[in-house]
C-alpha cells in the first residue's frame, strides 16, 4: 500500500505532502524532478530517481525552480501598447481579433512573407513552437529564426554536408571525451553530466581532454587540458589533424569503406605548418602529439563543441576540423563515438545542405530555414523593399539575448506590428505592440525535445502540475484561437473527430486520416486540429500533448523496428498509437527507440550513405588560415572579453529574480591577478568595460582560472526585475550591451560573443 492510499483511508490527504513528477526547465537536460506544492508555491524539489534519463540527478539550479514559477514579473492579461507608449489591459477575445486583423493587414499591404517569426522554444518548452506551425501556415508566415541561428547553424551547415544528419557524442561510454569550448560541469548538454565527467576522470583507462582558454571546472578534471589562446582553435585543430595525417595515424581501412573525399582532406592537412600553428594557438607540438596519440589508440572518441568555438573566430571551420579529425580516426557509429540519433521532431532540416538560399535583404545564408540572428535587426532597419515589417516572437527574449540589444530594440520599434508571447515581462515585451501572457511550463503539458542519445533514445512528456495562472493561456490554446480567427478552420468538423477520439486511438487515427483526405486544412493546421479534438480526450493537464500523436505516427513510419525494439507493439498506425499512449501514460519518460550501432550509417542522407569529408569552402578556409590574424585585439581594445559564460547560477534569461542565485549575485567580471594589478582593481571592486558595441560597469572577481588578457562576464545577468513588484532594478551586466551584430562568422553569420575586444578601466570607489 502506498503512503497515499494509507492516508486516504484514515484522514484527508495533505496536498502539501504529495510529490508531483515534472522536470527542470533551466537547461536542455530537463532532469526529471519530483516537487511538492503548497498552494501555487513549489516548496520542495528532489531528483526523480525513476526518470528514464536523469535517474535522480540534478544540479543546484534545478532545486530552486520556484523562482521561475513564482515571481513578480509574471504576466496575467493581454496588453496592448497605445500611442503614448503605455499599455492597456485587453481581454483575450479582443486581443486575438485585433492581432489577427493586424497580421492580415501587414500581409495584404506588403505580402505575408514580410512577417518574421522568432523563437518557438527555450530550454524546456517546445510544444508552443509545434503549435505555431499552424499559426504560421494560417497567416502565410515563412521567414523565421530562433536562438539556434546564433550558435548551432555553423555546425548544422557542416553536418548537413558531412552526414546529412545531426550527430552527438556517446559521452557515457567514450574512452576519450573531448570538450571543445564547452564546460559541461556548468552547462550540461548530456544526461547526468557531472556524474559522467567524474567517472571518466576517475577511470585510468579513460581520458578527458578539454580545450579551453580558462581552467574550467571541467578542465580541472581533465587528463589533458589544452590551454588554447582565445580564438585560435582553428590553428590548434589544423595542427592536430596534420600530426594525425603526417604520422599515418588515420584509420585507412575504415575510411575506405565508410567515407569519401579522404585524399583531398589528407592533402589539405599535409600543407599545415604545424609548428607555426601550434605556436599561434598557445599549445606546444608535444602536447598536441600526446593528444593525437591518445585519440588514435582509443577504442572510441567523442567530441562536444559548444559556444567557446561556435561564438568565436573561424567557428564554422572549427566545427568542420574537429569532425574531420573524428572521421579520419574512425570515430563514427560505434559505442562511445559520434553517432546519429532519432528524434520525435527534428530540430534541423538538412534538405538544402550546401545549397542554402540567402536572405533577400541581408544576403546571409539561411541555414535550416533560419535567418542568421545577427542579421535580423539589420534587415528590419534597412530600407530594402523586401524587408520584414512585422514580428511575431514567442518564448524568446531576443532584445536581451541577441547581439547589440539596442539595435534589436530599434528594429522592434520600427516594425509596424510586434506580438510577443511570454510568461513574464522581459526586455523584449517592453518593445512590443502586443503582449500575450502564456501559462508557465508547470501549468501546461511540456516535453523534452533535446534527447540525442544513441542507440537508445528517450522522451519525456510532463503534465501540468498547476492550473494556469489566472488570465494566462497555454500556447496550444493561443495558437488555436489565432488560427480559428483567420477563418481557415471554419469548415472542419471538430465534433466527429472528438467523438472518434472518445472511442479510442484506433478510431481516431482512422477518422483523422479520412478527414485529412477530404479537407487539406486538417493536416495543414494539424497541430490545432489535434489539440481541439484528440486533446479534449487526453487526461487533464496533458491536452497540449495531442500534437505528439502526429509525431508518433511519423516516427512509427520512420523507425518501426526500433520503436518495437523499445517495447512498443503494433504495425503502422497502431504502432504510432502505442508509442503515443506510452508517452501519455508515463510521467517518468520512456525509451522510444532502440537501435544497433551498425544502423548508424542508415541515418546518413549523403550520397551512398558515406561520410563526406570534402567540403570545398572548408578546404579553402583552411588553405587561407596561414594568412588569417590570430588576434583581434588592438591598442584601443587590448583585452578579449567572453560575453556570456555559463556559471553555477546562470540559466539564459529564464529566471529573472536575482535572489534565485545563492552566489555571484551581480555576475562578476573574472580577471587574472596580473591584469587586475595592472589596471588597479581589487576583488569586489568595480571595473568599466568598453567595447565597439557599448560600455558597462561590472563587479570584479580576481580569478586565476582565466588567462592574462582574457576576461569573462556571465550569461543571463542584467535582467530588469522588481523584487517588491514596484520599480524594476537591473542586477549585473546585460552582455549584449557590449556586443555588436557585425562581429560574426563569415559563413554562418553566428556571433563572436566569446571574443569581443574590450578595454578595461578601474572605477574609483
Ligand atoms: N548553467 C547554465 N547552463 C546552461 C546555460 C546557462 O545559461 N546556464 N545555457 C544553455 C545553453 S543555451 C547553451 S548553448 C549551453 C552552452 O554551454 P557552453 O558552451 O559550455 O557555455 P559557455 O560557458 O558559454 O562557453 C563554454 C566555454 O568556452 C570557453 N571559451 C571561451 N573562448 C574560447 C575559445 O576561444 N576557445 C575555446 N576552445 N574555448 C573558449 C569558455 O572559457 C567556456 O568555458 O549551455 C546550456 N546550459
Ligand atoms: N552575449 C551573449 N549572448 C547570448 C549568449 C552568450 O553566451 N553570450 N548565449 C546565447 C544562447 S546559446 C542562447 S540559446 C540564447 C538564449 O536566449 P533566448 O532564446 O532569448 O532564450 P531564454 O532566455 O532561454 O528564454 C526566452 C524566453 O522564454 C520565456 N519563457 C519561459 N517559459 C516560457 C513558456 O512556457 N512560454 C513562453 N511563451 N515563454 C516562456 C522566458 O521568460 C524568456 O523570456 O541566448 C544567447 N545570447
Ligand atoms: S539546470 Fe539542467 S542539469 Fe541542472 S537540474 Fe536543471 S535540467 Fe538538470
Ligand atoms: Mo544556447
Amino acid at each position: 500500500m502506498t503512503d497515499l492510499q494509507e492516508t486516504t483511508e484514515t484522514e484527508e490527504i495533505d496536498q502539501t505532502k504529495i510529490w508531483h513528477k515534472t522536470a527542470c526547465v533551466l537547461c536542455s537536460a530537463n532532469c526529471g524532478l519530483e516537487v511538492r506544492l503548497d498552494g501555487r508555491e513549489i516548496t520542495r524539489v528532489r531528483g526523480n530517481k525513476a526518470h528514464v534519463a536523469s535517474a535522480g540527478y540534478t544540479c543546484e539550479k534545478g532545486l530552486r525552480v520556484n523562482h521561475y514559477q513564482n515571481n513578480t514579473s509574471r504576466l496575467t492579461t493581454p496588453l496592448k501598447r497605445i500611442e503614448d507608449g503605455s499599455y492597456i489591459e485587453v481581454d483575450w477575445d479582443t486581443a486575438i481579433q485585433e492581432i489577427s486583423d493586424g497580421l492580415k493587414a501587414v500581409a495584404e499591404k506588403y505580402g505575408s512573407d514580410k512577417i518574421f517569426y522568432y523563437g518557438g522554444g527555450g530550454q524546456g518548452n517546445h510544444l508552443g513552437g509545434a503549435h505555431s506551425t499552424a499559426t504560421r501556415q494560417a497567416y502565410g508566415i515563412t521567414r523565421k529564426s530562433n536562438a539556434l541561428a546564433q550558435e548551432k547553424t555553423g555546425e548544422a551547415w557542416v553536418e548537413g554536408q558531412m552526414f546529412g544528419t545531426h550527430t552527438h557524442g556517446g559521452f557515457h561510454d567514450a574512452e576519450v571525451a573531448i570538450f571543445l569550448g564547452k564546460n559541461p560541469w556548468h552547462s550540461h548538454g548530456f544526461d547526468q553530466a557531472r556524474r559522467v565527467l567524474k567517472e571518466i576522470s576517475n577511470d585510468d583507462n579513460r581520458s578527458l581532454i578539454v580545450i579551453d582558454p580558462r581552467r574550467t571546472e571541467t578542465a580541472d578534471l581533465a587528463d589533458y587540458w589544452l590551454q588554447v589562446k582565445p580564438g585560435t582553435d582553428a590553428f590548434l585543430l589544423a595542427a592536430l589533424g596534420a600530426i594525425i595525417v603526417n604520422e599515418n595515424m588515420t584509420d585507412d581501412d575504415w575510411l575506405e569503406e565508410n567515407s569519401v573525399g579522404v585524399e583531398e582532406t589528407k592533402t589539405m592537412f599535409r600543407d599545415v605548418p604545424i609548428d607555426d600553428f601550434a605556436k599561434r594557438s598557445g599549445v606546444t607540438v608535444e602536447q598536441l602529439r600526446a593528444v593525437a596519440e591518445r585519440i588514435v589508440e582509443a577504442e572510441s572518441v567523442s567530441t562536444y563543441e559548444d559556444l567557446g568555438i561556435e561564438m568565436g573566430p573561424h567557428s564554422t571551420l572549427v566545427s568542420y576540423l574537429h569532425r574531420a579529425i573524428s572521421i579520419l580516426t574512425g570515430n563514427y557509429g560505434k559505442q562511445g563515438a559520434l553517432g546519429p540519433h532519432t528524434s520525435i521532431a527534428p530540430l534541423f532540416n538538412y534538405s538544402a545542405a550546401g545549397r542554402e538560399p540567402t536572405d533577400p535583404v541581408t544576403g546571409g545564408k539561411i541555414i535550416s530555414g533560419l535567418v542568421p540572428c545577427n542579421e535580423i535587426a539589420e534587415g528590419f532597419l534597412s530600407d530594402h523593399p523586401e524587408r520584414s515589417r512585422a514580428m511575431f516572437i514567442e518564448s524568446g527574449n531576443p532584445v536581451h539575448s541577441l547581439a547589440e540589444s539596442d539595435k534589436f530594440r530599434a528594429a522592434m520599434r520600427k516594425a509596424e506590428l510586434t506580438v510577443v508571447i511570454d510568461v513574464v515581462h522581459t526586455e523584449t515585451t517592453e518593445q512590443a505592440d502586443w503582449i500575450l501572457p502564456a501559462s508557465s511550463q508547470y501549468e501546461k503539458a511540456e516535453a523534452t525535445f533535446f534527447g540525442a542519445n544513441f542507440p537508445t533514445n528517450t522522451f519525456h512528456l510532463r503534465p501540468a502540475i498547476l492550473e494556469p495562472l489566472e488570465g494566462t493561456l497555454t500556447e496550444p490554446e493561443i495558437h488555436s484561437r489565432l488560427v480559428q480567427a483567420a477563418g481557415v478552420l471554419d469548415d472542419v468538423d471538430f465534433q466527429s473527430l472528438r467523438e472518434a477520439a472518445d472511442e479510442g486511438l484506433d478510431s481516431f487515427a482512422e477518422a483523422f486520416m479520412a478527414a485529412a483526405m477530404e479537407n487539406p486544412a486538417v493536416s495543414a493546421y494539424g497541430a490545432v486540429v489535434l489539440y481541439e479534438t484528440l486533446g479534449k480526450s487526453l487526461p487533464q493537464g496533458k491536452e497540449g500533448a495531442a500534437v505528439l500523436w502526429f509525431s508518433c505516427q511519423m516516427a512509427a513510419q520512420k523507425y518501426p523496428d526500433q520503436i518495437r525494439a523499445a517495447g512498443h507493439k503494433g504495425e503502422g498506425p497502431a504502432l504510432g498509437n502505442a508509442l503515443f499512449e506510452a508517452i501519455i501514460n508515463n510521467d517518468d519518460g520512456i525509451v522510444f527507440t532502440r537501435h544497433n550501432f551498425e544502423e548508424a550509417f542508415n541515418f546518413l542522407t549523403t550520397s551512398d550513405q558515406k561520410i563526406n569529408l570534402s567540403i570545398p569552402e572548408m578546404h579553402e578556409a583552411l588553405g587561407e588560415l596561414s594568412e588569417a590574424p590570430d588576434k583581434y585585439t588592438s591598442e584601443e581594445f587590448p583585452y578579449v572579453l567572453s560575453a556570456g559564460e555559463r556559471r553555477g547560477f546562470s540559466a539564459n534569461t529564464i529566471v529573472r529574480d536575482p535572489s534565485w542565485r545563492k552566489k555571484d549575485k551581480e555576475g562578476s567580471l573574472r580577471i587574472h591577478p596580473d591584469d587586475a594589478l595592472e589596471i588597479g582593481v581589487v576583488d569586489g571592486g568595480r571595473i568599466r568595460i568598453r567595447t565597439q558595441g557599448g560600455e558597462a560597469v561590472a563587479v570584479v572577481e580576481i580569478n586565476e582560472t582565466v588567462q592574462p588578457g582574457y576576461v569573462s562576464l556571465p550569461n543571463g545577468y542584467g535582467l530588469s526585475y522588481s523584487p517588491a513588484g514596484g520599480d524594476s532594478e537591473i542586477v549585473g551586466v546585460p552582455p549584449n550591451q557590449l556586443t555588436s551584430t557585425v562581429w560574426r562568422d563569415s559563413i554562418a553569420g553566428t556571433p563572436w560573443h566569446k571574443h569581443v575586444p574590450a578595454s578595461l578601466e578601474a572605477v574609483p570607489t
